[in-house]
């Protein structure tokens, strides 16, 4: 099954690049910037062995400081060019990756630096390794809505490296309908929208029916606690409109990985894909996410080629280049 799902073609549609940065990485990027080794990475008996946490709160303690690290263009362009590397030897073909430009430019580092380093690593990495990538900018919702506004305003500059705007962070008491002006400012703009309804939230189906209803999202990331509401399923079912779930993430955040869900909602038509998240922090990129998948549940060989389908279907590439992955 593990030669199965390394082989199958895939593609990713909900991964953070911070998190794609792995304790070696932290390391060395701290002593080529010559400032202090983040204390995630000084406490680990070695660069091998993962990040210390256990649930969200724990999580974002160790994530939003190892960001000190990142610095200039080289520093971005290393950061997506390792996780590109990483995506390609998973066959993984098409990849949408967020980036956060809130946590670089609160800390002094400019929006050009960050986007001018992240896509010349998408540049390159199509060039010698022949994946493709878009970049997806996602507004940290437990900032204020101005921020977010004044962020997509000066992403204008660079409109056409970025496929669409997304919502991450902490969810709770920050629902989509914060962003409604800033969301609906980007589709006139012509970007696509997604936003995370992260799982078991205080309000999950009243931020999904927000995302769907009042945002008029073309995804949703996670989404899962959909299936409580049958109006809802039905709706996204019928707009063809994805979800992008990530069973590791979800079982370390939460006590349940989501697998019965995950698998209920493929069943019931709807288009749902794997993906990792914040794959060095949760130990596992998308082959270890569909591995997962697997082993816990019940699904066919057949329904995880469909999980794969979903992928390409539901991205964000054009009609045509899609037509040369399905
Ligand atoms: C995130 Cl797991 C998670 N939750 C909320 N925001 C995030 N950004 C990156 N990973
Ligand atoms: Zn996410």
């Amino acid at each position: 099954m593990e030669e199965y799902i390394a082989a199958m073609p895939k593609a990713e549609l909900h991964v953070h690049i911070e998190g794609t940065i792995e304790p070696a990485l932290v390391q060395q990027l701290a002593i080529r910037n010559n400032i202090p080794i983040p204390s995630s990475i000084s406490s680990l008996a070695d660069t091998s062995s993962g990040y210390s946490f256990h649930d969200l709160t724990s999580f974002l303690a160790v994530y939003y400081p190892n960001m000190a690290v990142l610095l200039t263009s080289q520093d971005f362009f290393d950061l997506a060019y390792a996780y590109l590397t990483k995506a390609h030897s998973q066959n993984i073909l098409h990849t949408e990756i967020f980036f956060d430009p809130q946590a670089h430019t609160s800390r002094g580092v400019s929006f050009s630096t960050v986007v001018t380093g992240l896509r010349e690593a998408i540049v390159q990495a199509e060039r010698e390794l022949g994946v493709s990538a878009s970049l997806i900018m996602c507004f940290l919702r437990d900032m204020d809505a101005q921020s977010a506004m004044d962020t997509l305003i000066e992403a204008l500059q660079y409109k056409d490296w970025i496929v669409g705007v997304g919502l991450d962070s902490d969810e709770r008491d920050n629902p989509p309908s914060k962003f409604s002006d800033v969301f609906a400012r980007a589709k006139q703009e012509g970007w696509l929208v997604t936003c995370h309804c992260d799982i078991d939230q205080k309000d999950s189906i009243e931020h999904i029916r927000q995302a769907l209803e009042e945002i008029g999202v073309n995804r949703i990331d996670h989404g899962t606690n959909i299936v409580e509401d049958k109006r809802l399923v039905q709706m996204v079912r019928e707009k063809g409109i994805g979800l992008t779930c990530c069973p590791v993430s979800n079982s370390v955040v939460t006590e349940d990985f989501k697998g019965k869900e995950i698998l209920e909602l493929l069943r019931a038509g709807v288009k749902v894909t794997i993906n990792s998240d914040d794959p060095a922090y949760f130990r596992g990129y998308v082959n270890e996410n569909l591995i997962k998948m697997a082993t816990d549940t019940d699904i066919s060989r057949e329904e995880l080629l469909i999980l794969q389908r979903n992928a390409f279907d539901i991205s964000w590439i054009s009609e045509e280049k899609k037509k040369g992955f399905l």
